[in-house]
């Protein structure tokens, strides 16, 4: 097996997307004979995270246990992909701090708070405006947007597929894959 390690770490807000492209993108991946493993809320925040909430506290805590975890994948020989707000930068870069340079790709996706809170795809952008949910990301927890990641992601009018197609070529290109 041939493949180069490596983080494609997504941040994002809530409904921007990651979660499908990161999907999309694995698929693609194993259409190319990669080997990968994806980390999301789903396999995550029920296990490993299961202890954690949502404040500030446990966002840094689930970001630290993720982080550590893609590092044993890549030392494993895996592409990883990981699909979480990971609200903070200083959290993001202790994961990019594991991993030699080249290994840690941080992709954002750049979706506008407004067209999240439109697409409210659990309806949980309703719940946090009315109260009903605290310490919601973009409503009353922040978001600090990536500086200079290595991708951004803003094709609202593409498809998933496109965006991911198109997510796929630019880290060929910039030598990840
Ligand atoms: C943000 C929340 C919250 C709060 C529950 N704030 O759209 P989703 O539902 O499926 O994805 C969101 C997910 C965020 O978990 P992460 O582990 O990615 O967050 S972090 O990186 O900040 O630790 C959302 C749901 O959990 N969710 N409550 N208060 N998102």
């Amino acid at each position: 097996l041939k493949q180069k390690p490596s983080v494609i770490w997504l941040t994002g807000l809530s409904g921007s997307g990651k979660s499908t492209i990161a999907s999309l993108l694995e698929k693609r991946l194993f259409e190319a004979n990669h080997t990968t493993y994806l980390l999301d809320g789903d396999n995550v925040r029920h296990g490993l995270c299961g202890d954690l909430g949502f404040d500030d506290k446990a966002r840094v805590e689930n970001i630290r246990r993720i982080s550590e975890v893609s590092k044993l994948f890549v030392d494993a020989g895996q592409i990883v992909i990981t699909a979480f707000i990971s609200p903070f930068k200083a959290d993001r870069d202790y994961c990019r701090s594991l991993l030699e340079s080249g290994e840690f790709a941080e992709v954002f996706v750049d979706t506008p708070l407004e067209i999240c809170e439109q697409r409210d795809p659990k309806g949980l952008y309703k719940k946090a405006r009315s109260g009903d949910i605290k310490n919601f990301t973009g409503i009353d927890s922040a978001y600090e947007s990536p500086i200079s990641p290595e991708i951004r992601l803003n094709y609202i009018d593409e498809t998933p597929p496109e965006t991911a197609e198109r997510l796929y070529q630019q880290l060929v290109e910039k030598g990840y894959i």
